[in-house]
């Protein structure tokens, strides 16, 4: 029997966990010679490679001695906390990293309390000792105290501890060791993580906690095997969460070296294999011995916090740039990703609308990202939080925030927080000299934070939060102040317009840009939407902005993109996704109704 260890890497967004991975590929010889290989291998996807995160857990395998490990890469920004939450289970040890200066954030404290609630003993890895201003001494301390705050047994506290720089390649014991390689890494895990328990005599159960797709056999369940054997060819039992059991075979069974896969016969307790053949497999599902089938637990992670509704563009440019624009093409498609996602909820609202839920607007957003890209055109309205009931009273999720400032930030940020309903739990002078504010804060009192954060502290401060628990519910928070400049007439923006509106606020359009009554195209400087009209003055013609002649310039537009939008917008506003452009308009598109609406609601106050 092969011997085999089975890691995830956890951490808090970017403190390395890809970095690391790479190395251990890297270093443990395998890839072939004359493999090309691209930094952030496991980063494969476009958005991940795009945007430098990683978005899903993956896995791979790598061969060190006479030991395989199988090791899966997590991502470390909370809206993807789901992704976190739905392998621990699958493995028998975690390399908890933690940024040698920023230190323990609110995600470590997040992905520690998962793994310390599976009983995992976390090897923790300080990682970017070559910063400056990295202090691992207080960083351990850090954890140390985290853990004692998660309730940790004696057996996790005794955690093994590292050092590392993953980009330069190397980990060591002590801080006075040289600086090598990451063979004490690779000692940490075959000495410090259990082997898989089960047995292989035993009858089969295996769990599903990935899809995959094959253009020959279809879906593909990435599985953890806990008891037996899986054999290509062989008959067994999927049994769903809810119950269901269908018989069938495998057709094909995958192995995993490096970034390569390969057909294999058989594979048995304690690995994790991709396996074809069951054509509804879904994650979370049990593979089990056919006439004895004791299928496992379900997997169990957060509910979501955050929804949002997504519904067929209405708006007058609406089927012009999209290839998908129905409202069943869109319940397809969120269903299928509802499959394999699951940490997010869908549900029809009738009327061509569906409520997408989630654990933040990043996770949302880069469903959205992803469906433009498929061709997808829809709506989006402002985010909202999922609200609950607990013996009548209504709750609502909270968030742990650490912001870092420098100091003369401090207090515009502790005023604008206040406001938002925040609550200061700690505030730390940092080593450089920037102040760490802590806070507890409802996840209402976030949406459109982050904006008005990075302008204050004039893009100098550093905002981190993830999920609390649910908490009563907190009462009004404050939205947007600034109105929104309103476009009154339909055709395309006119550069002499522009510029003579440019001094009521700040435009979201360039010349040319397609509007309609009823679309935002721009930010007011002060408080009220205000009808504007982007078309006036087309005698004028377009051609003096683009030539030498500079008798108007115009101020370049505020970018529009789909997650600032999110951030942005209002109740009384939508968001028009298309696979070509992003455009914030009016719910109601027809400023009569949306007078009256005001007045009325002037009126209720
Ligand atoms: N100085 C320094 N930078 C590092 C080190 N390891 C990684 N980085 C850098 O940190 C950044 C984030 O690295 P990633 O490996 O993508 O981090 P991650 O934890 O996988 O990030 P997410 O998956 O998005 O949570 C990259 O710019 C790396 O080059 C290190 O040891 N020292
Ligand atoms: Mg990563």
């Amino acid at each position: 029997m092969q011997k085999i260890k089975n890691i995830a890497v956890i951490a808090h967004v970017d403190h390395g966990k890809t970095t690391l991975v790479d190395e251990l590929l890297q270093q443990s010889g395998t890839y072939a010679a004359h493999q090309q290989v691209e930094e952030r291998a496991m980063d494969s996807n476009d958005i991940e490679k795009e945007r430098g995160i990683t978005i899903l857990s993956k896995n791979t395998a790598i061969t060190y001695g006479d030991h395989k490990i199988n090791i899966i890469d997590t991502p470390g920004h909370a809206d993807f906390g789901g992704e976190v939450e739905r392998v621990l289970k699958m493995v028998d040890g975690v390399l908890l990293l933690v940024d040698a200066q920023e230190g323990v954030m609110p995600q470590t404290k997040f992905v520690l309390k998962k793994a310390i609630g599976f009983g995992l003993i976390p090897v923790v890895v300080i990682n970017k000792i070559d910063k400056d201003g990295s202090d691992p001494d207080r960083v351990l301390d850090e954890v140390f105290d985290l853990l004692v705050a998660l309730e940790a047994n004696e057996e996790q506290l005794e955690f093994p501890v590292l050092y590392a720089a993953a980009r330069d390649g190397y980990a060591k014991w002590e801080m006075e060791d040289e600086n090598k390689d990451m063979t004490p890494l690779f000692e940490a895990i075959i000495d410090k993580v259990p082997y898989p328990v089960g047995s292989p005599d035993a009858d089969t159960q295996a769990q599903v906690f990935t899809l995959d797709s094959d253009n020959f056999v279809g879906r593909i369940g990435i599985t953890r095997i806990f008891n037996g054997k899986v054999k290509k060819g062989d008959e067994y039992l999927l049994v769903k969460a809810c119950g269901a059991k269908t018989k069938s075979r495998i057709s094909k069974l995958i192995g995993f070296k490096g970034l390569e896969r390969f057909d294999i016969d058989e594979a048995e307790a304690g690995d994790i294999v991709a396996i074809a053949g069951f054509n509804d497999i879904d994650v979370g599902d049990s593979i089990c011995d056919k006439t004895n089938p004791v299928p496992l637990d379900p997997m169990h992670v957060e509910e979501p916090t955050l929804s949002v509704i997504m519904s067929v563009n209405n708006g007058p440019l609406a089927g012009q740039e999209g290839k998908h624009v129905t409202s069943n093409k869109i319940s397809e498609r969120l269903e299928k990703e509802m499959e394999t996602n699951i940490a997010m909820r869908m549900e029809p609202m009738g009327d061509a609308s569906f409520k997408v839920s989630g654990r933040g607007e990043l996770q949302i957003g880069i469903l959205a990202e992803n469906m433009r890209r498929e061709g997808f055109e829809f709506m989006l309205a402002r985010p909202e939080v999922v609200t609950r009931e607990e013996n009548g009273v209504k709750m609502e999720p909270f968030e742990h925030l650490v912001v870092d400032v420098p100091e003369e930030f401090q207090g515009v940020a502790i005023e604008k927080l206040g406001k938002r309903k925040a609550n200061m739990t700690s505030l730390t002078p940092m080593p450089d000299g920037t102040i760490r504010l802590e806070f507890e804060i409802p996840a209402r009192g976030l949406i459109g934070f982050r904006n008005e954060f990075l302008t204050d502290t004039k893009g100098e401060g550093i905002m981190n939060h993830s999920y609390l628990e649910y908490r009563p519910y907190s009462g009004t928070v404050v939205s947007r102040t600034p109105g929104a400049l309103v476009s009154m007439d339909d055709g395309e923006a006119v550069a002499f317009s522009i510029f003579n509106l440019q001094s009521r606020g700040t435009m979201f359009i360039s010349p040319q840009d397609k509007v309609y009554s009823g679309m935002v195209i721009g930010e007011s400087a002060r408080p009220g939407d205000l009808d504007v009209n982007p078309l006036k003055g087309k005698q004028l013609t377009n051609m003096r902005t683009s030539g030498a002649d500079d008798a108007i310039k115009l101020v370049t537009p505020r970018a529009i993109t789909l997650e600032s939008a999110m951030e942005w917008i209002e109740d009384d506003e939508l968001i028009e996704i298309t696979p070509l452009s992003v455009r914030i308009r009016k719910r109601s598109l027809d400023p009569v109704v949306r007078k009256r609406a005001a007045r009325d609601k002037k009126n209720s106050k």
